[in-house]
This record gives C-alpha cells, structure tokens and sequence, in this order.
C-alpha cells in the first residue's frame, strides 16, 4: 500500500506571519482581511498571528526570511499586488518577489506562501481582491494552513 501524506486544513497550534506590502494598499489590505479571516475560520487563534507591514512587494522577500528563518512561525503568507504600469519596472518586481519568496522557503525549509497578484489593471487586481475572482488573501492562507499541517508529517 503507498502511504499517502497530505495536510489538513485545521489550525493546529500553529503560528502564521502575513507579510504585506502597502504599495496598492486599497487592494492588498482586503486580501490581509481575507486571509486573517480564513485563518480565523479554521480555528486559529488571533494571537497566533503576526501582521507585518512592508513598503513594497519587493521588500516581502527580506521580511518574510526574516520571519521564516526566526523558528516562531509554521508559515508565512505574504500578500502584494504588483500592477503593471507605464514602466518595466512591473517585471523587476515580479521577478524579485517571485524568486525571493520562493528561495526564501527553499533556505529555510518554511512554507512561504506566494499571495502577490500580479496584473495589468487596477480592475484586474480588485477582481482578486474580494471581488469577482474570488480573495487571493483566502486562497494564500488556505495554503498556509495545509502546508503548516504538511511539513508535521514529513
Ligand atoms: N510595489 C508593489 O508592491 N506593487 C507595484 O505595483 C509596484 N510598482 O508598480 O512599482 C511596486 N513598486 C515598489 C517596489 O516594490 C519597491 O517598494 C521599491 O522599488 C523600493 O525598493
């Protein structure tokens, strides 16, 4: 018989960091509003829970390593929205915050979880935002709470 490992969704004692930037902050404040809310439903306890405030989506990466290398969370969230505008500079930060978050789990063997909607309108990212299509803050923390759940089984 294959031994079957997968997480659940329960709360588990576990400790969650939110890092989010304030650049687009209308937008990325509801996906913070819908993960602690999603965390809340799933039994985990407010006090459980770290907000942390950062300019930008490119300062998410130092923050959440911070986080994730300090032993005192079971995963970290981190919510952004990057909009394309004008410049290039859209695709600097999507790159830099995609890869940092994603080698900052890969180093520190801590569920890093990529809630940074990247889009080409501001309509795009309300959609994604607790309107349309859904709250990816929602989406984010579901994650963190399954992986949080994994990682005690492997
Ligand atoms: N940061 C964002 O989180 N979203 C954006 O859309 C964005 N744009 O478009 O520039 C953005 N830029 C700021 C960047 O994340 C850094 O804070 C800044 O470059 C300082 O390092």
């Amino acid at each position: 018989m294959p031994t079957h490992v997968e997480g659940d969704l329960i709360a588990d004692g576990h400790q969650f960091a939110i890092v989010a930037s304030r650049f687009n902050e209308f937008v990325v404040e509801s996906m913070v509003d819908g993960a602690l809310d999603t965390l809340d439903r799933h039994g985990v306890d407010p006090d459980d829970v770290t907000i942390v405030h950062v300019p930008g989506s490119l300062e998410i990466p130092v923050a959440a390593k911070k986080c994730a290398g300090s032993g005192d969370y079971d995963a970290v969230i981190c919510v952004g929205a990057v909009i394309r505008g004008a410049t290039d500079h859209f695709d600097y930060v999507c790159s830099g915050v995609s890869s940092g978050t994603m080698q900052t789990a890969l180093d520190t063997e801590v569920p890093v979880i990529f809630g940074v909607i990247t889009t080409d309108t501001i309509e795009q990212a309300i959609e994604r935002a607790g309107t349309k299509a859904g709250n990816k803050g929602r989406d984010a923390a579901e994650t963190a709470l399954e992986m949080a759940n994994l990682m005690d089984q492997l």
